[in-house]
């Protein structure tokens, strides 16, 4: 069972969209660990984001995931790093596969809506950076007798 953190970003949230992202994640059968609205700090963004350091688009990246709230998730499931990432799509909407999220709502790079962990390793180290210990819950969907092998 793999774990995926999943951020809707400030562009998902101010559009209105936490609850159709969600959707697709429950449609598709992974299991909602973890959630929680909040405001990201500046010092959170960099640490998320560290990886993009000195790259030309990082401060922009900055400036605009602390822009307005987000929906930080944890999903997991069977296969749920590429699960997630690929009903979440290629970064840009025009890239992004017909059916994905971003395909379905996005258009361009920065305002593409989510950002989920591309690796298991990446993953947990981006779990423990947004969520406490105590904020993952340990549960079972019923569909899982019916989905999972
Ligand atoms: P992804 O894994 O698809 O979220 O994309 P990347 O890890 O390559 O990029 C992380 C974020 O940087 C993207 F979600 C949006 C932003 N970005 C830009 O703003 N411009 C770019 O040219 C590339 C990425």
């Amino acid at each position: 069972m793999e774990r995926s953190l999943v951020l809707v970003k400030p562009d998902g949230v101010q559009r209105g969209l936490i609850g159709e992202i969600i959707t697709r994640f429950e449609h598709r059968g992974l299991r909602l660990v973890a959630c929680k609205f909040m405001q990201v700090s500046p010092e959170l963004a960099r640490k998320h984001y560290a990886v993009h350091e000195g790259k030309s688009f990082y401060e922009g990246l900055i400036q605009f995931i602390t822009s307005a709230p987000v929906m930080a998730m944890v999903w997991a499931g069977p296969d749920a790093i590429s699960a997630v990432r690929q009903t979440v799509g290629k970064t840009r909407g025009t890239e992004a596969a017909p059916g994905t999220i971003r395909h379905d709502f996005a258009l361009q790079a920065r305002y593409n809506l989510i950002h989920a962990s591309d690796s298991v390793e990446n993953a947990e180290t981006e779990i423990a950076l947004w969520f406490k210990q105590e904020e993952l819950v340990e549960w079972k969907r019923c569909t899982e007798d019916w989905m999972y092998e």
